[in-house]
């Protein structure tokens, strides 16, 4: 299975979000994520043959106290366009902490550093020249960080919970 840990876009980032993509919609073509699915990934664990370890490294994770996630301004890696996240040194800690705990029981997680986004919009092509977009700042409190399956139905990425652990 193909396994990754992450944070999903709740209430007000998400809705900001959601609007950021019909800008895009609006300014090119390109295919993206549905609401529900939109997502900060905290770790990438590609394919591994079980889930228990990666869900008893998210466990180390219970108890350790709501996190504020704030999401800031539209980048891209090529035609992947995505939302920025405001530098945090208690996000960044708990996520590297996070990546230690998964390699420690054995898995391979991306080794370079972690450029924290959350995609808006894959394979995006504008109409015209590159759009200018205005994501103002906007913050959720963030209660639980997820283990999600990465499936492929009918050509479409799904998600499926795996584990959640309460912050
Ligand atoms: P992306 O949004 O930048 O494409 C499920 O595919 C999640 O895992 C997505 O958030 C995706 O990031 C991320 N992901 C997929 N392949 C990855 C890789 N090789 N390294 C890091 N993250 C990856």
């Amino acid at each position: 299975m193909r396994l990754f840990a992450a944070i999903a876009a709740e209430g007000a980032v998400r809705e900001t979000l959601v609007r950021a993509q019909a800008e895009l919609r609006r300014l090119g073509r390109g295919s993206f994520p549905r609401p529900e699915m939109l997502h900060l990934t905290l770790a990438f664990l590609g394919e591994v043959p079980s889930d228990a370890p990666a869900r008893a490294a998210l466990e180390t994770l219970r108890g350790t106290g709501p996190l504020v996630l704030t999401a800031e301004g539209v980048g891209r890696f090529g035609d992947t366009w995505w939302a920025g996240i405001r530098p945090d040194p208690e996000l960044e800690a708990r996520v590297l902490g996070l990546q230690a705990e998964l390699r420690r029981r054995g898995m391979a997680v991306e080794e370079r550093a972690w450029v924290p986004h959350i995609t808006l919009a894959r394979h995006y092509r504008p109409k015209t020249g590159l759009p200018e977009l205005c994501l103002p700042p906007v913050s959720m409190e963030v209660r639980q960080v997820v283990l999600l399956e990465s499936l492929r139905q009918e050509g479409r990425a799904v998600y499926v919970l795996r584990h959640a652990a309460e912050l």
